[in-house]
This record gives structure tokens, sequence and C-alpha cells, in this order.
């Protein structure tokens, strides 16, 4: 058997992409509240209202000015009010997943249900009986949570009062937060990871930060989020030395487009400021020597306090964890073919088929990335987000024949299984990306679907929320149950 026997299967969630109820229970506004939805053609947006009181929409969330507010525009359609309604599903979703099999469901906690405004001097009780009900429900199954502290989204408050990340209160305030949810859910919760995706953590909507495109403001809240991340690593230890604690990193492959060294040292250096750099900091405690000499070429000196450096090294994270849907072709041409991808395009890969969303497929990229991972950290690993979005078609006979989505998530099992039974690789669990039907991160959209079960719900916001399960869901339940040895599609 080629996956230990204890291995974590499961899917991964989002709350501001799947748990709606945006104003229920006591929860305050966050970023992600104030982004619109929007399609392959045109950008999400949010409403700004700057220091004159002018209101214009902006879609370069890394260019709110100084000094201006987010607002939310009555007319249009908020993705992450209702989302797929998680709130109210909860029960019918985790015994939807129970029938699956899942042994872990990753999802993560809404940090404005626990702290409104971030800065709040005591928790909102009912945001945390709510995720009590959760974790009780997954428990009753036997499925353990795996739960993301922070996914991609800043109390709004915290925002707009103190620019969010750029401000060293903003790491007490999240401790804070980190000490209430890790004491309330210590005996019910032991994986966690810090911050999603936290490569991709650069404008107002992550950071919470005014102007972010200015280097110097950018590098300085980054820094605030790892040395956030570090902290709550070694917090989570103090207060449960059983908790384990991971990074999670958008690890998106790359591979230079010739033999020419050019291309060979540009993907390096894009490597690097794209994805290796986080991983450094959070495995290894320090900032790379290639990032202390770019801060200084740009002249940048960050504001540290003297035990900083100590708090990097205390906190290196138990285990890796990354999102995995595509790689990238990087080349020293200019004016190539272009392809998307999770939110970064890249030159054309003439090797590759493509999603209907223009990202292309590449199960091999992941036994790579497995590989060059384990052997460079020497960490267990998991892969908490993978998976195909796709347009799904309701049948007459209610059915959705979704073989395209079992066709990818298989070759990348595939692959995963190759790396774990021939080269070594210690996995510890795959969570593929919204198991239930949920709002897409880059585009806002609902019809771009990766779950196993389908959600009522259009691009608008209309319809029943009422679940149906897909094709995928039977053979997701048979691969489960036959630990990743069934593959054959049914
Ligand atoms: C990752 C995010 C997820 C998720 C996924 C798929 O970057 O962590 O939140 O949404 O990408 O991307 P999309 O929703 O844009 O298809």
């Amino acid at each position: 058997m080629s996956f230990p026997k204890n291995f974590l299967w499961g899917g991964a969630t989002a709350a501001n992409q799947y748990e709606g109820g945006y104003l229920s229970g006591g929860k305050g506004l966050a970023s992600a509240d104030v982004i619109t939805g929007g399609d392959m053609h045109t950008p999400r947006r949010i409403m700004i209202e700057t220091k004159d009181g002018t209101r214009k929409y902006i879609s370069r969330f890394a260019d709110v000015e100084i000094g201006a507010h987010a607002v939310i525009d009555e007319k249009m359609y908020y993705p992450s009010h209702n989302a797929t309604d998680f709130y109210h599903h909860y029960q019918e979703d985790i015994a939807l997943m129970a029938e699956m099999g899942f042994k872990t469901f990753r999802m993560s906690i809404n940090w404005t249900r626990i702290f409104p405004n971030g800065d709040d001097l005591t928790a909102n009780e009912e945001g945390l009986v709510f995720y009590d009900k959760i974790f009780d429900e997954c428990l009753a199954y036997g499925i353990e949570p795996l739960v993301t502290i922070n996914h991609f989204d800043i109390p709004l408050h915290l925002a707009h009062s103190i620019d969010g990340w750029l401000d060293r209160k903003t790491v007490e305030y999240f401790m804070k937060y980190c000490e209430t949810i890790f004491t309330r859910y210590k005996d019910k919760v032991k994986y966690w990871l810090t911050f999603n995706e936290i490569n991709f953590l650069r404008d107002f909507t992550t950071l919470g930060v005014r102007n972010a495109s200015d280097r110097k403001r950018q590098e300085q809240a980054i820094y605030h989020v790892l040395l956030a991340s570090a902290k709550a690593v070694k917090m989570a230890h103090e207060i449960n030395p059983d908790f384990k604690i991971g990074l999670m990193i958008a690890n998106i492959h790359f591979y230079p487009e010739t033999c020419n060294p050019k291309d060979t040292l540009e993907e390096m250096i894009q490597s690097r400021a794209f994805k290796d750099f986080y991983y450094d900091v959070q495995c290894r405690g320090y900032y790379p020597s290639y990032k202390v000499k770019e801060l200084e070429r740009l002249g940048i000196t960050l504001e540290k306090h003297e035990d900083d450096n100590q708090i990097l090294l205390d906190g290196v994270v138990d285990f890796i964890s990354f999102s995995y849907y595509n790689s990238l072709v990087i080349s020293t041409k200019e004016n190539k073919d272009q392809s998307k991808g999770n939110q970064l395009g890249g030159v054309k890969n003439p090797y590759l088929e493509e999603s209907q969303w223009g990202w292309p497929i590449d199960p091999i990229g992941l036994r790579i990335v497995l590989n060059k991972l384990y052997d460079k950290y020497q960490l267990p690993l998991m892969i908490v987000e993978n998976g195909l979005g796709a347009i799904d078609k309701i049948e007459p006979d209610q059915t959705i024949q979704d073989d395209y989505r079992i066709e990818y998530l298989r070759k990348h099992i595939e692959q995963m299984k190759v790396a774990v039974e021939y080269d070594g690789v210690e996995l510890w669990g795959y969570t593929p990306w919204g198991c239930i039907d949920l709002v897409s991160a880059g585009t806002g959209e609902m019809k771009k679907r990766y779950g196993f079960v389908y959600v009522d719900m259009d691009d608008e916001g209309k319809g029943s929320c009422r679940r149906i399960k897909k094709k995928s869901f039977e053979w997701y339940k048979k691969v489960i149950e036959s630990n990743g040895e069934d593959l054959s599609n049914i």
C-alpha cells in the first residue's frame, strides 16, 4: 500500500468563499466583504471613498489611496455575503463529507466572527459557539478539522484605522485572536495553518494596507505577517504541545522556457521572489541572504524589535502545506503567447492542456513540487488545495457527469502516489479545493466550480442553495475507501 493508513483524505474551503452569514451572529465586516463579483473578463472591484468624499471603483487593490475607505455599494452583489451558505448548511455539508469518508476537513475561521473589529477587548461568544458546533459536528463523524487561521482577509476596521499589517499593533491583535481560538478549541482542533497562501498577501484586501504597491509599505507589512505567523507557531505549542501547525503557500511550479542559462536564472529569481522566500523564513527562521541583499538594494530598512530574530527562529513550522493547481513557464524573451493560472500568468506551455479558465494542467509538476520541497526542508507535507474549476451542467435526470474533474484529480493523485511510494516523500494529507461548491476567489464567479457537491447558486447570488451530489462524489468516496488504491472511474 502506498498511502499511510492514517492518510488525511478530505476537502478544503475558506470562510469568505463558503460561509456567508456576513453580518450574522455579531460578525464584523472583513475586507473580503467589500469585494464585488466579476468574471473571466471583468475583474472584481471595490468601491472606495477617497478623503475628499469622492466614490469610485478600483480593481487594482494594491492602489487604494492613502486615507481612502472601502464602502459597500448597495446596488452591487458581494459574493462573500451569503457565499454558499455553510453558515446554515453546516450539518448537511459535514454529513456529505462524512458520507464520502473524509478524514479531515480544511476550513477557515472568520477573524471578524471572533473579533468583529479586530481590536475589540473581548471575543464575540456567538462566533466562538458557531465554530464549536462545526468542530463538534466534524468530530462526531471522526473528521479531523484542519483550520486555516486567516484566509485572504482582515477586519475592515483595522485596514481603515491603522492600515492593517503595516502597523505592528495588528500583530498583537492577531495574537489575541490566536490565543482565543487556540485556547477555546484546544481539545477539538489539532492541525492549524497560519496564513492561507501567504505569498499572495500584497494588497488592501489581503494586508489591509493602502498604497500597498509602495515596496517599503508592502515589505514592512509582509514582515509583520511573517512575525505573526512565527509567534502563532510558538504560542500554539505552548497552549497544546500536540498541536501541529503549518505554513501555507501557493506553489505554482515554474519551468524555465529553454536551456538558455538566462531562462534558468530568471526562473530561479522569480521562484525566490514568489515562493522560496516564504518557505525559507517559515522553515528556517530567518530572512535568506538573497532577500536581505534585495532589501538593501531597494534601500528598505525594516522596522524591527530587538528580539524579532529570535521570534522568527522559535516559530519554524511543524509541516508544510501548499496549494497546487498549475505550473507556469518563465522566459526572458518578451511577447510570448501567454497562459493564465492561479492569480499569475506565464508563457504558454506547448506540452500541457489548459482548463476552461486557461490554467495549465500539470500532474507531473505536482510530483516535482513534492520532491523539491521534501528534499529542501525535510518536513512533512500536505496538499491542501488542488482541483479543477469547471462549468458543471445538471442533466435532465438531475445528475452531474463531471468526468473531467475525476480525470484531473485522478492524474494528480497518481503523481502523489509515485512521490510517496517511489520517491519516499512524507505526505500527510490531501484536501482538494472547494469540496462543496463555493465562490471563486479570483473571479468571484459561482460557475467556476470545484466541488464533489453542486450548490444551486448562480453568479448573481440567486439560487436555492440546494446540494446535489456530482458523479465525482461517488468516485472520491471510492478513492478514500480504498486509501487511494482504486482510482478508476465509475
Ligand atoms: C487559491 C485560494 C482559494 C481558491 C483557489 C482557487 O488561491 O486559496 O481561496 O479560491 O485559489 O482559485 P479560484 O477561486 O480563483 O479559482
